[in-house]
């Protein structure tokens, strides 16, 4: 096991490289001490040593926010965007250079607000891409202001006497939308579910959406805390084709039989604000996927400027 920090020069055309889970952090993580964030890098960084990816061969793109801060602590390529930007960023990205493994962080604010029109669109065109929402239900680096996942009652910054709106549902959403392929729910201090559900999202040929409930020790420390004191609380959602990991089921009481090929019954779940559920909601590898069904025959540099100048023909007055 290499135990050295690796440049991506280093390992250029170095098959022999066995990477483990450190060598993939780049820098050290400047999140908040109890921040949710380092568990979902902690799981990434397994996940990357597991399947032994060549930071050559992939890149993480993000928006803006304490979770999109995310490129900056892993050793591969990474652009770190535009609020709101990151999913048409990778979506760029992966359609001019298909071999990349693309990888996206987003924060709540990223995707459901500022960024809500991408990810809808984003869903739809099921670009091959593992997509990690980190959901602290509040705007966290911008210090506090209510987001459309934060609870209603719950006060911010801008919401002194408590949020007005129901929060908006990301897993509903999502699931809402044509050719949503895979749709799962895991929480950032459940590291082995958190884990196989990255395992299983990135095995996914697909637009793979993974909210992660990510613990903010600053602004929302309340909100999952009932639900890290008592396993009690939550539902664990199992099936042969779901996301298992061993021993979780020996510390969720609660478990229920769903196959993630059934998208009423992952609706229907989703709707549900009883207790919280952790799994595999939805799947289907079978939907058309951008990158796939765009394929257009590759075009000599010659050929792209003889049509560029055609079309400017088209317009000579
Ligand atoms: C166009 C634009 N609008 C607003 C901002 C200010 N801003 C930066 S991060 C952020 C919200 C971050 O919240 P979230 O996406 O939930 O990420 P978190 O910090 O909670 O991880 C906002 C409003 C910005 N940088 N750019
Ligand atoms: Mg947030």
């Amino acid at each position: 096991m290499s135990s050295i920090p690796i440049s991506l020069l280093d390992l250029e055309d170095d098959a022999s490289s066995c990477l483990a889970a450190e060598d993939y952090q780049k820098k050290e993580g400047k999140w908040c001490a109890g921040c949710g964030d380092f568990g979902a890098l902690n799981a990434v960084k397994r996940l990357l040593a597991k399947e032994q990816l060549k930071p050559e061969k992939m890149a993480f793109v993000s928006g803006i926010g304490c979770s999109s801060r995310f490129p900056h602590y892993v050793n591969s390529y990474g652009f770190h965007g535009i609020h709101g930007r990151a999913l048409p960023i990778a979506t760029g990205l992966k359609l001019a250079r298909p071999e990349l493994d693309v990888f996206v962080v987003m924060g709540d604010g990223d995707c459901t607000s500022i960024g809500a029109g991408h990810w809808i669109h984003a869903i739809r065109y099921n670009t091959n891409m593992t997509v990690l929402l980190l959901d602290n239900n509040i705007y966290g680096l911008t210090k506090n202001q209510t987001s459309p996942t934060t609870p209603q009652g719950h006060t911010s910054m801008t919401s002194p006497r408590g949020s007005v709106l129901p929060a908006l549902d990301p897993l509903q959403a999502t699931l809402g939308v044509s050719n949503a392929s895979f749709v799962a729910q895991t929480a950032d201090w459940v590291p082995a579910h958190l884990y196989a559900t990255l395992e299983a999202a990135y095995a996914h040929k697909g637009f793979s959406f993974v909210r992660i409930l990510q613990r903010c020790p600053k602004f929302t420390e309340d909100v999952f805390a009932e639900n890290v004191k008592n396993p009690d609380l939550t539902e664990l959602l199992v099936h042969e084709n779901g996301v298992n990991a061993p021993g979780l089921e020996r510390l969720f009481k609660a478990t229920r039989q769903h196959d993630p090929k059934e998208i009423d019954e992952a609706r229907a779940l989703a709707q549900r604000t009883d207790m919280l559920r952790l799994g595999l909601f939805f799947q289907d590898d079978s939907f058309p996927v951008y990158d796939e069904i765009r394929a257009v025959p590759p075009v000599s540099p010659e050929e792209k400027i003889q049509r560029l100048e055609k079309e400017f023909d088209r317009y000579a007055v």
